[in-house]
């Protein structure tokens, strides 16, 4: 398809409240204005476009590959980055700026498919598949989540049993990123004896599907689709040998929900400054509506709350540069973040007044696509379970 690109320009400005550019190193802000830099010329000028039409603009997967969007924090040697963990949250900040469903695009691929082979992989997986997904030429999804399994995906029915030098995999999985348009699916099943394996299969396999899933609200501009597996032959060898159990599939989630704390505040960011902008130039009452209380109520608790998630965002990308950053941790930062995202996106939306609706500016695009970032990757309550579980020592789960 034709990239529809608009006219208009991308204003964005980067809000930096607390001075916390003092907190980052060099490398850290070159990569941050060199995904800002891509976004304005690459993504703003065609998104909303996408969404609109409910299209993947696909051939981006390629540019989020050179400007080193995959797996920033996996060794350069692994087809990642070889970056921090900081300079990884910065990225997916920037990305998500400009679009959650851009961040999904980058977040699936490095975190949930590269880093499970990077991390449990043998040594000839990690070669034969982490420089495809690495350089774009491989696109991969992640395959948890089914259709009776959502928030407890322990309970997951989907199952391999050996047969000689394979296993036949069979069962569904649902609601997962980039299926229909995956080369290959990091998918976790379970075995005879009910243990959790992960495992790496072709999209060409003969069995194989992955249909599209239509009539999405949000996050448009990525494509979603179900994995279906009707005896798919999966060799012994595509077994990730190093982990069994549901430690495998949440310690992907961990990674990808720390990165996606910090995308939250990137949707936040770009509603906060579309609104400001907006607010200064908006006359009513003979003067800019910046000027009324009520406005500047809306605008100083958005940058508050911004910057409360900044401050934990960054606390907590300094513990996982030292191996600290626990799950729970992760959880807290993944829920407020994203919950502080959308509560901005709707104040951004108000102040806007009819024109928040629209696609004019990104707000309502923002707030839509939030409401998937809530959902995806532990529901907003689940993840205050895992807090409640964590300072109690009770499970309140089941
Ligand atoms: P539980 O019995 O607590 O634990 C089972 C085993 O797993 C270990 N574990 C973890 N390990 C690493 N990281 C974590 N976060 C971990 N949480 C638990 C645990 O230590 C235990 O290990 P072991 O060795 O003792 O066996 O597990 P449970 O089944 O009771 O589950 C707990 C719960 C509810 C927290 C978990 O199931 C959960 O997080 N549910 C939410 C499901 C979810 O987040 N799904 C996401 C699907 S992927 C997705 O949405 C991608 S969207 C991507 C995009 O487009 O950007
Ligand atoms: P349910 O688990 O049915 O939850 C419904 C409601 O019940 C929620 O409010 C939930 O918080 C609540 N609830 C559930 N259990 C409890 C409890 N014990 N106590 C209190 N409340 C509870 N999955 C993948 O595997 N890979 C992907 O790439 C992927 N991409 C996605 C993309 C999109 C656009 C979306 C929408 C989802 C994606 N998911 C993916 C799935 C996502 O992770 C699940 O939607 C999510 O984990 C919630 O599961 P569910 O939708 O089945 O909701």
């Amino acid at each position: 398809m034709t990239q529809n690109k608009s006219n208009k320009t991308d204003l964005y400005q980067h809000h930096d409240y607390y001075l916390l550019d003092e907190l980052l190193t060099e490398e850290h802000i070159m990569a941050r204005e060199a995904v800002q830099q891509w976004v304005k010329s690459s993504v703003s000028p065609i998104i909303e476009h996408y969404s609109n039409l409910a299209e993947c603009p696909k051939y981006l997967f390629k540019e989020l590959a050179n400007i080193g969007a995959f797996g920033p924090s996996i060794p350069v040697e692994y087809g990642g980055g070889g970056m921090d963990e900081i300079s990884y949250g910065i990225i997916m900040q920037e990305l998500e700026r400009g679009d959650s469903g851009v961040r999904s695009m980058a977040s699936v691929q490095g975190s949930l498919v590269m880093y499970p082979i990077y991390k449990f992989g043998s040594e000839k997986q990690k070669m034969k598949y982490l420089p495809k997904l690495g350089s774009g030429e491989m696109i991969g999804c992640f395959g948890l989540t089914e259709p009776d399994h959502g928030s407890n995906p322990s309970g997951m029915i989907t199952n391999v049993r050996k047969n000689g030098d394979h296993y036949i995999l069979n069962g569904a999985k649902m609601w997962i990123t980039n299926s229909p348009i995956a080369d290959v699916a990091v998918v976790w099943a379970k075995d005879e004896e009910g243990t959790v394996l992960g495992l790496i299969v072709d999209a060409d396999s003969e069995g194989f599907s992955a249909p599209e899933i239509h009539g999405k609200w949000s996050l448009r501009a990525s494509i979603t689709g179900e994995l279906v597996f009707e005896d798919v032959k999966v060799p012994l060898e595509n077994v990730l040998p190093n982990v069994r159990g549901m430690k495998g599939p949440l310690s992907c989630l961990n990674k990808a929900r720390y990165g996606i704390s910090w995308g939250a505040i990137g949707a936040a960011l770009d509603c906060y400054d579309t609104a400001l902008r907006y607010s200064k130039e908006r006359i009513q009452f003979g003067k800019p509506i910046a000027g009324f209380q009520l406005t500047q109520k809306k605008l100083a608790e958005m940058i508050t709350e911004i910057t409360k998630a900044q401050l934990l965002s960054w606390r907590l990308g300094t513990l996982a540069n030292v191996g600290k950053a626990s799950p729970a941790q992760i959880s807290m930062a993944k829920r407020n973040n994203v919950a502080m995202a959308l509560n901005v996106a709707r104040e951004a939306r108000t102040i806007l007044g009819g024109m928040g609706i629209t696609n004019e500016y990104p707000v309502m695009r923002h707030l839509m696509n939030l409401e998937t970032v809530l959902t995806y990757e532990g529901t907003h309550d689940i993840h205050l379970l895992i807090t409640g579980m964590d300072i109690t020592g009770e499970n309140a789960f089941g």
